[in-house]
């Protein structure tokens, strides 16, 4: 059952980040032991719940501590050690350390010197002023810290729970939900169904024959930190984490009609809703029926109600009330570009890559397993202080991947990429002959991400005048949830993007997911290009290009601007034209 494998998932990743408080550093060895070992238990091409303490130790990444915490957890249940922090580490200071800007040496003072123990705690310590003279804090950061707080209440940010921990978790509960006896269907709604880069809570629909089963499954998950309301066909409960989840159990006729009103949006359901009476219907969570006479027009299947409702049917995604009703209306909702379509993956990392995890064969097998025409291997360029690669040994590489490609024959193009630095000034690693040498390159932001507006958009704009430079990663170094975008004036980003056709990522990583949505649909109507990825560091993230796909489209983003989803010829003309308009240098660099 695969499911363990992600039980052991979520252990580390528990353990990893109560450790961090329990030892007040975030780089602790404890805590990259275990992060470590999440990685590496999540790559595992093998079933690791079957694996004994001593077959797990040979697994690179898990030490011996560690495996037998995993056993533990196989075998008993539960971990005493992950118990005792829990115990500690209350979910309450799990959300305070959540706070942007107060780090776990920050927690650890407030409990101690103030016996601040949660968001609340602090906000009335603030208003005290007893940061103030506080040691480590002092008048500034007690300004700082109100800030950010005011920043989390009015954006709602720590309320709303990123979707690289609500997708994975969600995941799981429907497929724990399949399993129970009666069910017919359970499928997560709401606006993770719609790929919102942050949910407020999870919405779960069922169709079972036996909904106190149901009830009762969630009510008393591992996960739950508390139930909030058990109904018969409704039951709320709280992560551990925070997160709330609405579990609705519904009659099988009925799935449509409840699949479509709880995944929304709500501006999305009132449109239909309008729709409907218009013809004298109306539209529920029960069904699409007649006003008089209370008969069902159509409800099993949400195909059947956007049908009767005269409409194309619209994706999940772009159910956001931003014209998508008129578009399905006139039949022109734009075609979807899946992981199936696209040409290949164009940010990709091996074990050369200090962050790395799987060996190139193993990232060139799994490329080809999903049927990509083009890979490209991009690893950290060596100014990357912690996980860059030398010339050499990516010169070396390149003789690696020309053996290979001999071997494979004509199965895939494998390109020799890597990921450039974006320095602070927007200077570039290596120099421009072995730069310009690379089969395909893409500059990223990694450091230097406080610059003010001006200097951080100049960065990023010399980055795209350099001939090399095929594609701007990640553009806004953000982290859903956790870090900030950097400050850039995204008009004249997209400007000089369209001007000296610089693609811009879509990296489809869960934290990521950067451009945002926000940058999609800024760039709307412009010349800007496209190029889907999904920077995996081991062969597993691979199937991050179905995030970038579902990304892209709920931005808005079309095919024709979409880089690999073009053919190979038209992919190569476009790099070769870009290459060498940049390197005339004269057009772009007077504009
Ligand atoms: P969230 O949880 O804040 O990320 O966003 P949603 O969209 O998941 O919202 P949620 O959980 O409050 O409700 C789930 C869906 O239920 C929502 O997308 C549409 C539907 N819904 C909720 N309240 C209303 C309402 O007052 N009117 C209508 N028409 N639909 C609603
Ligand atoms: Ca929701
Ligand atoms: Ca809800
Ligand atoms: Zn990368």
């Amino acid at each position: 059952m695969s499911d363990r494998r992600q039980d052991i998932v979520d252990m580390l990743e528990e353990l990893a980040e109560l450790t961090v408080l329990e030892e007040a550093d975030p780089q602790s060895f404890r805590v990259r032991a275990y992060e470590t070992a999440k990685q590496a238990v999540a790559g595992h091409p093998g079933d690791v719940a079957s694996l004994t303490e001593r077959e797990l130790v040979k697994i690179a990444g898990i030490g011996k501590s560690t495996a037998a915490k995993i056993r533990e957890l196989l075998d008993v249940g539960k971990v005493e050690k992950l118990e005792a922090l829990r115990a500690k580490h209350p979910p309450d200071v799990l959300a305070l350390s959540r706070i942007p800007g107060v780090g776990p040496k920050a927690v650890a003072r407030l409990r101690k010197e103030l016996g601040v123990q949660s968001v609340a705690d602090l906000k009335a310590a603030l208003a005290a002023h007893k940061l103030r003279d506080l040691k480590g804090f002092g008048a500034k950061s007690e300004e700082k810290l109100s800030a950010a707080l005011e920043r989390v209440e009015r954006t709602g940010t720590n309320a709303r729970t990123p979707i690289s921990v609500a997708l994975p978790l969600a995941e799981r509960l429907v497929a724990g939900i399949r399993e129970l006896p009666g069910v017919h269907a359970a499928d997560y709604c709401g606006s993770l169904r719609r790929f919102s880069e942050t949910v407020g809570d999870l919405d779960i629909v069922v169709a079972a024959a036996e909904p106190e089963r149901v009830m009762e499954h969630v009510a008393t998950l591992g996960v739950v930190d508390r139930v909030i309301a058990r109904g018969e066909t409704k039951t709320s409960v709280v992560t551990r984490r925070g997160l709330q989840v609405d579990v609705r159990v519904v009659p099988r006729e009925a799935l449509g009609a409840a699949r479509l009103y709880f995944t929304g949006s709500k501006g999305h359901n009132i449109k239909l809703r309008q729709r409907a009476l218009a013809r004298g219907w109306t539209l529920n969570e029960y069904a699409l029926a007649e006003q008089d006479t209370g008969k069902v027009v159509a409800r099993e299947t949400e195909e059947e109600i956007y049908a009767a409702l005269d409409l194309a049917f619209i994706p999940p995604v772009l159910r956001e009330d931003m014209g998508e009703i008129d578009l399905a209306e006139k039949r022109a909702i734009p075609a979807f570009t899946g992981a199936g379509d696209v040409l290949g993956d164009f940010h990709v990392h091996t074990d050369l890559s200090g962050d790395g995890r799987s060996p190139l064969r193993d990232m060139v097998e799994g490329a080809m397993a999903r049927g990509y025409r083009l890979l490209a291997i991009t690893e950290h360029a060596e100014d990357l202080a912690l996980n860059g690669v030398g010339r050499d040994a990516l010169e070396r590489q390149r003789d690696e991947i020309r053996a290979l490609q001999a071997e494979l024959g004509g199965r895939i193009r494998i390109l020799h990429g890597v990921e450039l630095n974006i320095g602070k000034g927007g200077e570039l690693d290596y120099d421009e002959a072995f730069r310009a040498s690379f089969d395909y390159t893409l500059a990223s932001i990694h450091e230097h991400l406080d610059l003010g507006r001006d200097a951080q958009t100049a960065r990023v704009l010399r980055a795209m005048e350099d001939p090399s430079v095929d594609m701007i990663g990640h553009l806004s170094a953000r982290m859903i949830g956790g870090r900030p975008p950097v400050d850039l004036d995204v008009d004249a980003v997209l400007d000089a993007a369209a001007r000296t056709k610089t693609a811009l990522e879509v990296n489809g990583g869960l934290p990521r997911l950067d451009v945002s949505l926000d940058v999609m649909r800024q760039a709307h109507g412009r010349d800007v290009l496209f190029v889907l990825t999904s920077d995996a560091h081991q062969v597993s993230e691979l199937d991050r290009m179905a995030h970038a796909c579902l990304h892209a489209y709920k931005g808005g983003l079309t095919a024709d601007r979409i880089v690999n989803a073009w053919d190979e010829e038209r992919f190569f003309a476009w790099q070769k034209d870009r290459r060498a308009g940049k390197a005339r240098g004269g057009r772009a660099k007077r504009a």
